[in-house]
């Protein structure tokens, strides 16, 4: 294990000098963010990311994310296309030595909270979820009302997404993977990088779109679908941990014994109710997934990826981009650089 830390790029208010101060930290997680989704990535512009990185004297190891664009998932006929760009995007990786890409499939929205600063009995503030609250919120309006989402659609390109989800179903989705992995793994293989693909957060439906990447079973449905090594997971432990029936320790064993876990996001949740969480600091004692037992599965079975600590708190009267503060996502990469120097005595 490596331990990396998520950076949004030259305009992240948190620069690659305080990042390079959290011991440990040799490498960060990043991606070009002004792009279309579905643009081919260019090679230099990734080149440049890449340089910026080094010249702060840490390593670009990980893409976070190329997205996945909705024909591709909806399986509309223009996603050869689509997918002829993806795959250029992940050549021009391989051939600068960034070999781990994170991605996800989920239909329309890549995460979900009801509430991006729910109070904590110690005064920080952290993510929350709570089904009952995403119930009540009218998407006819686009999504002016959801949590971090404003921006994202208005109303009439929402309804038309949404109307052309209605007719598919889980397992079309299912199909609709398969068909990008079979085209893609074989690209990332021989470039050598590796997918690692990102468990749905939360790992429910929401608003009736399906989602598919939430239980173990998923996970080595997803691995099976092309058996490759360049076909693998992002061992996220708080959007897996929001699901109680989730073991996830057992899933890291697993999925790790198969040499498929090539990332690794590590934070902490507490289940709270019925599809309802909210994020806590890393540490076992604060939440319910027990991150020691997770580490020692990764660490069982050799992993050597990259982690890092995933959302943290507001702690210290930081304010910024929610869940990607400064100061609790260093405690984490700390806390969890302890838990591993422990396995490794
Ligand atoms: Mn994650």
């Amino acid at each position: 294990m490596y331990m990396t830390f998520r950076w949004f790029g030259p305009s992240d208010p948190i620069s690659l000098t305080y990042i390079r101060q959290i011991p440990g930290v040799r490498a960060v997680v990043s991606a070009l963010y002004d792009l279309p989704v579905g643009a081919p990535w260019p090679r230099e512009r990734l080149e440049r990311l890449a340089a910026d990185v080094g010249a702060a004297d840490l390593k670009l190891a990980v893409v976070e994310s190329i997205p996945v664009h909705e024909d591709i998932k909806l399986g509309r006929p223009n996603r050869d296309r689509l997918i002829a760009n993806y795959c250029e995007s992940v050549r021009a990786m391989g051939q600068l030595g960034i070999s781990v890409l994170c991605y996800n499939f989920m239909p329309v929205f890549d995460w979900m909270r009801t509430d991006l600063e729910l109070p904590l009995p110690d005064g920080s503030t952290a993510l929350a979820y709570d089904d009952r609250a995403l119930a009540a919120v009218d998407l006819r309006r686009g999504t002016g009302d959801l949590p971090g989402w404003a921006a994202a659609y208005d109303a009439a390109e929402l309804q038309a997404l949404l109307a052309a989800y209605r007719d598919v179903t889980a397992e079309q989705l299912w199909e609709h993977l398969a068909y990008f992995l079979e085209r893609v793994v074989p690209v990332a293989a021989e470039a050598g990088v590796r997918l690692a693909i990102h468990p749905d957060d939360p790992p429910w439906p929401i608003f009736g779109l399906p989602r598919i990447i939430c239980r173990e079973r998923d996970l080595v449905r997803l691995v099976g679908l092309v058996d490759h090594r360049s076909n693998g997971v992002t061992l996220c432990t708080g959007s897996l941990g929001a699901l109680p029936e989730n073991d996830v320790p057992a899933m890291a064993r697993r999925i790790g014994a198969l040499d498929r876990i090539h990332f690794a996001h590590c934070r902490n949740v507490r289940v709270t109710g019925e599809r309802q969480f909210h994020e806590t600091p890393h540490p076992s004692a604060f939440g319910g997934v027990d991150l020691g037992a997770v580490l020692s599965a990764l660490h069982s079975t050799g992993f050597t990826g990259p982690m890092r600590p995933d959302h943290g708190r507001m702690i210290w009267g930081e304010r910024g981009r929610p869940g990607y503060g400064l100061y609790d996502r260093a405690l984490g990469a700390m806390y969890l650089q302890g838990l591993w120097e422990g396995l490794t005595q």
